[in-house]
C-alpha cells in the first residue's frame, strides 16, 4: 500500500481498522464538538465523523491524527521513526560503490524526482464551483472551539501562497477566524513563511486554502520547512507519489486536486482586523491582536464535501501527534547540522516550543552549551525556551530518567545558562511579546577537564549476575515479575511508580 490518496480513502482505511466512528446524532459545532472530542482524545479514542452537524449539510471530521497509531497510519508506516528513516536515507546518500548500490541510489533519486507536484487539468475538488455571493463560509460547519473564542475558526487549513519575488510556493497551517460569510482573519504569525510572502507583496496577495486533503499533505502544511522548500514537495516525497494540483478558478494558485474544499481569495496589504481571543495550543486564550484579512472570491468543492477540523487547547490534544510527527521526521535533517545530537524530545506538555530535551555524544568541555546554541539557531527550534542536554546513553523520551539526570548531575550555578532570544508569537510568559529569556540546563557528566571533581561512576549490576538471576528467577519462588528492571522507575510496575511519585 501507499499513504491514502485522499481524505475519503483515509476515512475508509480508518473505518476498516476500527479507528473511526460515525456519529449521526445532531451535534452543535459551537462548543459541543470540542467537549465530545476532548474526552475522546484524552482516552486515545477513534477519529470522529460527525454526519449531522447543526446548521450545515457538511460532515465534519475530527481526531484523524489523535493517536500515535493513526499518525503512523497516515504515512502508511509502521512508526513515525520509519518515516524519518525514509528521509535520512536520502539525506545521507553517499556516492554509490558497485552496481547494486548504484541501483539503490537511483531508486532514492527517483523518490526525490517524484516529489515534484504534478499538474492536472480537472479535479474532484472543483466538482462544485461557487463564485461571488454563492461562495459562503456559512455553508461550512466551522467550529467555535472554546467558550471565550471570538468567533468560529477554521482550524485545519492548508494555506497556499507564492513568494512574489521567487515564485516559490508555501503551504502553511494558519487558523482562520470567521469574520463573516466572505472573510476571515489570516493568522500568519511573525516567524512564518506565509507572512513573509504577504509582506513581500506591494498590493495584495492571492491565496488559496485547501481543506480536507490526504493526511500526508495536511501534515506537510504544519511542517516547519525552510522558506525556499515547497511543502507539497515534502508531501510528494513522503507519499511516494507526486501531489496532483489543479489551477484554482479565480486566483493564479494551484491547489491539491484531491482536496474536499478549496477557498480562493486574496489578502490586501495593510488591511488588518482584530483576531482572537482564541483558546490556543498554549492552554491559554491568546488575546486579540490585529492580523491580515482574507477575502473569499470563490469556493470549490467535491460533491458531499467533508469538512476537516481540529481543536487545540491544554495539552494533550490532537495536534500533539502532528508535533510528534515533525519531531521524528526532522531528526535526520537536524543531525546533518548537529551530528553529535543522538536524539531529542519535545514534550507535549511543554507545548513543543517550551522545552526540548537533547542527548549528545559529548566530546569536549562546553559541548552541551554548543548544542544549546545550535538548537536556538535552528529553524523554528530557535523559539525553544528551555533546552535540557543529557548524555548519549540517556533516553530523552523517558522524562523520569531525564529528571533523575537533571537532579543528579546539575549544579544550578554552574550548569544553568540563562540567555535571551526570540520566543513564540503566542508565548504569554515573557514581559515583551516575541522576545525574552531562555534557559539551558547541562545535565551531562562533567569532569576535571571542565574544572569539576572526578565524576563518580554510575551504579550498574554486572551482566553476568543479571543473566544468572534471569535464569534462576523461577527457582527463588518470589511472586514478582522478575523481568530485568535495573531499578529504573519507569520500568517498575504501575502501582510502584505511583507510590514513588507521592
Ligand atoms: C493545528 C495547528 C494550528 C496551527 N495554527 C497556526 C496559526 O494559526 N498561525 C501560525 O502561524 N502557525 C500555526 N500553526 C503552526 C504552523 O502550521 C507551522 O509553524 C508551519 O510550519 C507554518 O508553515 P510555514 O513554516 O510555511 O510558515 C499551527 C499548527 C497546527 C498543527
Ligand atoms: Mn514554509
Amino acid at each position: 500500500m501507499a499513504p491514502p490518496r485522499d481524505l475519503r480513502d483515509w476515512i475508509a482505511r480508518l473505518e476498516r481498522e476500527g479507528e473511526l466512528v460515525r456519529v449521526d446524532a445532531e451535534v452543535d459545532p459551537e462548543l459541543e464538538i470540542t467537549e465530545i472530542n476532548d474526552r475522546v482524545v484524552k482516552h486515545g479514542g477513534p477519529a470522529l465523523l460527525f454526519e449531522n452537524v447543526k446548521g450545515s449539510d457538511r460532515s465534519l471530521l475530527i481526531n484523524q491524527f489523535g493517536t500515535e497509531r493513526r499518525m503512523a497510519m497516515a504515512f502508511d508506516a509502521p512508526s513515525l521513526d520509519a518515516v524519518a528513516e525514509k528521509l535520512s536515507d536520502v539525506l545521507e546518500m553517499q556516492p554509490p560503490q558497485g552496481l547494486v548500490e548504484k541501483m539503490r541510489g537511483l531508486q532514492k533519486l527517483k523518490s526525490i524526482a517524484d516529489s515534484q507536484p504534478k499538474s492536472v487539468r480537472s479535479a474532484p475538488c472543483q466538482d462544485v464551483v461557487l463564485e461571488g455571493d454563492d461562495a459562503s463560509l456559512d455553508l461550512l460547519p466551522i467550529q467555535k472551539c472554546w467558550p471565550d473564542d471570538a468567533a468560529p475558526f477554521i482550524t485545519l487549513p492548508a494555506v497556499i501562497t507564492h513568494d512574489p519575488r521567487t515564485g516559490v510556493r508555501n503551504v502553511g497551517m494558519y487558523r482562520m477566524q470567521k469574520l463573516g460569510p466572505h472573510a476571515t482573519a489570516m493568522h500568519w504569525q511573525i516567524h512564518k513563511d506565509g507572512r513573509a510572502d504577504y509582506l513581500a507583496t506591494d498590493g495584495k496577495i492571492e491565496v488559496a486554502v485547501a481543506l480536507g486533503t490526504d493526511p500526508v499533505t495536511t501534515y506537510a502544511a504544519s511542517a516547519p520547512l525552510p522558506k525556499h522548500i515547497d511543502e507539497l514537495m515534502l508531501a510528494g516525497f513522503l507519499r511516494g507519489e507526486p501531489v496532483e494540483v489543479v489551477r484554482a478558478k479565480t486566483v493564479a494558485v494551484d491547489v491539491p486536486a484531491n482536496a474536499e474544499i478549496v477557498l480562493e481569495g486574496y489578502v490586501a496589504k495593510d488591511e488588518l482586523a482584530e483576531e482572537g481571543p482564541f483558546g490556543d495550543h498554549t492552554g491559554y486564550y491568546t488575546p486579540p491582536e490585529r492580523f491580515p484579512v482574507f477575502h473569499l472570491t470563490a469556493m470549490t468543492m467535491r460533491r458531499d464535501a467533508i469538512y476537516p477540523s481540529i481543536v487545540v487547547g491544554k495539552p494533550p490534544q490532537e495536534d500533539a501527534w502532528l508535533g510528534k510527527a515533525t519531531e521524528r521526521i526532522f531528526l535526520p535533517a537536524i543531525k546533518l547540522t548537529v551530528p553529535e545530537l543522538v536524539d531529542y524530545d519535545l514534550p507535549v506538555a511543554g507545548a513543543f516550543h517550551n522545552c526540548c530535551i537533547v542527548s549528545i555524544r559529548k566530546a569536549f568541555p562546553g559541548h552541551a552549551q554548543k548544542v544549546m546554541h545550535a538548537i536556538w539557531g535552528l529553524g523554528m527550534l530557535s523559539l525553544t525556551k528551555a533546552v535540557v542536554v543529557v548524555d548519549e546513553w540517556v533516553d530523552v523520551h523517558d522524562y523520569e530518567e531525564v529528571l533523575f539526570r537533571v537532579g543528579a548531575n546539575v549544579d544550578p550555578q554552574r550548569d544553568v545558562l540563562i540567555t535571551e532570544g526570540p520566543l513564540d508569537h503566542l508565548d504569554h510568559a515573557p514581559t515583551r511579546q516575541f522576545y525574552g529569556g531562555k534557559m539551558g540546563i547541562d545535565a551531562t557528566h562533567k569532569g576535571p577537564q571542565e574544572g569539576t571533581r572526578e565524576w563518580p561512576p554510575e551504579i550498574e549490576m554486572t551482566p553476568e549476575v543479571r543473566e544468572l538471576v534471569d535464569r534462576r528467577w523461577a527457582e527463588y519462588g518470589i511472586p514478582v515479575d522478575g523481568a530485568a528492571g535495573n531499578g529504573r522507575i519507569s520500568q517498575s510496575p504501575r502501582p510502584l511508580r505511583r507510590l514513588l511519585r507521592r
